[in-house]
């Protein structure tokens, strides 16, 4: 022991005096990017765990074609997941990036001690705090920038989640990911391209620009959305950033089976939709049972469609009739003229053979992935969601309708004499799924009636370029 202290570092040394006796194993702990999580920890005895951190300030896409420069813990919004055992004796080195502008801190909410951490980490460009803590409580934890101004250091993305299992470890589940929810504040409005300074006045007023999860309304959409398939249990590990909203958390189509409220060690059951507040989290698990579209959403709905809070979790497997039929039947109802016509079994179509059943299909697409901006009626919303009903925008190009549909789009459009200058997502729908839907709006509202087949349709570049092959 005494021959080996001349090799150690100071910073080592005094970890050394803080342990004490104990003689633990030494581990490097493995960080993961959002939204993905380490793997479970296996060892059945506490450890000595170095977590490394580096603080980077960076550009990034907040949506499509606007920047924003985020301060993030280890290069992501929300910053890398740590995962620690109970009990572990952990020796954090937090590091601050040469290229920074600011120092930074970090209050880790699994810390018992003066600020979580904060008092003993202040970092300034091109160093490196090292501290050390025991991992006393188990539960999931907010980590956060506490360097002041505090409240524009977690605005631009400073804070993550760190996970401390319990001794035993927590149950087995066939996935684990990692969203994290946030709100944003930019000098323009919603979806204005180009580079975006952030805006204090807005931040104190609590008026975000954006309330996204995982930094950007692109995480977990597209090709970003989050996988699973049927007969699977999900295990989502929620955090809430803020800094200044509450999220109402919401899966659309799902009901969690267990929620740890406020990243609790209990669970209380069949929950429908869970409070996650500002610096706090929950952990929320569910089994899928049925293949679709899950929607990750705050419900707090207009932070939904109009600033961005929409993730997806796409399921795969055999449909089970039993727990979700789809739709039936389509009646005519006619109250007054008391005549019940029901439409024949017969006719229920799942693959579309004809331009009809293509307009049938596409009908039921767009109630449930367009209808919510565009409104049934196809005549939007003035001012934020352009018509689709009589668009020239739709009807003079086929290419770019199908494209905005397949890839999203932003940026300003002029639809009928109007300037939007909105966002859509990319909704991750199959190319046959876009020509149905597709079929079905140049069907109504007065459009030219086109019809739209998946081979137009794969014909229109994708455009990030990856693979869709799930479905
Ligand atoms: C979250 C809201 C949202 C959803 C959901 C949505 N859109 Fe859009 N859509 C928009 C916005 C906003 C624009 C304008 C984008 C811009 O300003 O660049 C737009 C533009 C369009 C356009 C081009 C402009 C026009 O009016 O002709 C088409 C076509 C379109 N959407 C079709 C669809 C279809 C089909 C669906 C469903 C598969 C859909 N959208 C789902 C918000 C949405
Ligand atoms: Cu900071």
């Amino acid at each position: 022991m005494i021959r080996n202290i001349v090799n150690l570092s100071i910073a080592t040394m005094l970890t050394l005096s803080v342990v004490g006796k104990a003689a633990l194993k030494e581990e490097v702990a493995v960080l993961t990017a959002p939204p993905h999580v380490p793997p479970p920890i296996t060892r059945k005895h506490a450890a000595k765990l170095i977590v490394n951190l580096e603080v980077i300030e960076k550009k990034m896409p907040i949506t499509d074609g606007v920047d924003y420069t985020f301060w993030t813990f280890g290069g992501t919004v929300p910053g890398s997941f740590i995962r620690i055992r109970e009990g572990d004796q952990v020796e954090f080195h937090l590091k601050n990036h040469p290229s920074s502008k600011m120092p930074h801190n970090i209050d880790l909410h699994a810390v018992t001690g003066a600020g979580g951490g904060a008092a003993s980490s202040f970092t300034l460009p091109g160093h490196e705090s090292v501290f050390s803590f025991k991992a006393l409580n188990p539960g999931l934890y907010v980590y956060h920038c506490a360097t002041a101004p505090v409240g524009m250091h977690i605005a631009n993305g400073m804070y993550g989640l760190i996970l401390v299992e319990p001794e035993k470890g927590l149950p087995k589940v066939d996935r684990e990911y990692y969203v994290m929810q946030g709100d944003f504040y930019t000098k323009s409005k919603f979806g204005k391209q180009g580079y975006q300074p952030f805006d204090m006045e807005k931040a104190i007023d609590e008026r975000p620009t954006y309330v996204v999860f995982n930094g950007s309304t692109k995480s977990l959409t597209g090709d970003n959305a989050l996988t699973a398939s049927v007969g699977e249990t999900v295990r989502l590990y929620v955090g809430n950033g803020g800094p200044n909203l509450v999220s109402s958390f919401h899966v659309i189509g799902e009901i969690f089976d267990k929620v740890y409220g406020e990243g609790a060690s209990e669970f209380t059951t069949n929950i429908q939709t869970t409070l996650v507040p500002a610096g706090g989290s929950a952990v929320v698990e569910f089994k899928v049972d049925v293949p679709g579209s899950l929607v990750i959403v705050d419900h707090s709905i207009f932070r939904t469609f109009n600033k961005g809070s929409l993730g997806l979790i796409k399921v795969d497997g055999a449909e089970n009739k039993e727990i979700y039929s789809g739709k039936i039947a389509d009646n005519i109802y006619l109250p007054e003229g008391g005549a019940i016509q029901k439409v024949p079994e017969k006719e229920i179509v799942t693959k579309a053979k004809s331009p009809t059943d293509q307009i049938k299909l596409g009908k039921a697409i767009y109630v449930q992935n367009c209808a919510a901006c565009h409104q049934n009626d196809g005549r939007g919303v003035p001012g934020a969601f352009p018509p689709l009903a009589k668009s020239d925008y739709l009807n003079a190009d086929i290419k770019k309708a199908i494209s905005a549909v397949k890839n999203g789009l932003t940026g300003k459009i002029k639809v009928n004499g109007e300037v939007y200058n909105g966002v859509m997502p990319a909704l991750g729908l199959s190319d046959e799924d876009i020509a149905n839907v597709l079929t079905y709006v140049y069907s109504s509202w007065g459009n030219k009636k086109q019809v739209v087949t998946p081979a137009i349709v794969k014909s229109v570049p994708k455009a990030t370029g990856s693979t869709e092959g799930e479905h």
